[in-house]
């Protein structure tokens, strides 16, 4: 099977569902137990390595790769609902080594996702600026605009999320403005390092300083 091929189909796939088709969420997520394969390079070796996960309760799923020769798994929590999706592939930081970014919740309009790395040794939740696993959510419908993109202004790649809320959603859909936060992130040994936080207030997501792209990251 063309490794490749699967990253991009899972990329894809979480990527729809993120934009805000929860109507097709369920058909696409994996049945309970059904495990899912992804590729990423975790190590950074040049060669990716195969990442399963699966349901493994209601409210729980695992996500396992062999890496130097080694299993490690991690349980996260899992929407009920709608099931699993395979982790989205991302390198937040440009070195080589993947993140995962997994989906734990659905929400009508927002997808929220836990990150993952390979710390040398196993698969663990990159943590936030305070030290508690990390979590990003992506969408908002119009009452909200949250997500995530990368950037590498200076040559090293940055990780940036936006969380704002709509100023008044009675107006029409492209007369909407958000206030909110943009923060810019530098991550290194699982952790994320606020460089600078941006409030705005009353911009269009036209705006560059709205700007999220998932793709971004890949
Ligand atoms: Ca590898
Ligand atoms: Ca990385």
């Amino acid at each position: 099977m063309n490794r490749k091929g699967i990253v991009r189909k899972a990329t894809l796939t979480a990527f729809a569902v993120a934009l805000g088709f929860a109507g097709t969420a369920p058909a696409l997520a994996a049945s309970a137990g059904t495990p899912i394969h992804t590729t990423a390079d975790l190590n950074g070796d040049g060669t990716p390595e195969d990442v399963v996960s699966w349901q493994a309760g209601r409210g729980d799923q695992v996500v396992s790769a062999i890496v130097n020769g080694r299993r490690t798994s991690i349980h996260l929590p899992a929407d009920g609902r709608v099931g699993i999706l395979p982790p989205r592939v991302a390198d937040l930081n440009g070195d080589g080594r993947a993140e995962l970014l997994v989906a734990t919740s659905f929400g009508a309009d927002t997808t929220t996702f836990s990150v993952l790395h390979f710390d040398g040794r196993k698969l663990s939740r990159v943590v936030g600026a305070d030290h508690r696993p990390f979590s990003v959510a992506e969408g908002g419908g119009t009452a909200a605009h949250l997500g995530y993109m990368c950037m590498a202004p200076g040559g090293d790649r940055l990780f940036v999320t936006v969380v704002s809320s709509a100023d008044d959603v009675a107006l029409p859909a492209d007369e909407i403005t958000y206030t909110g936060t943009r923060t810019i992130y530098a991550l290194r040994d699982g952790a994320l390092r606020v460089l600078e936080e941006d409030a705005f207030a009353g911009r269009p997501t036209s705006d560059t300083i709205t700007m999220v792209y998932a793709p971004s990251c890949v």
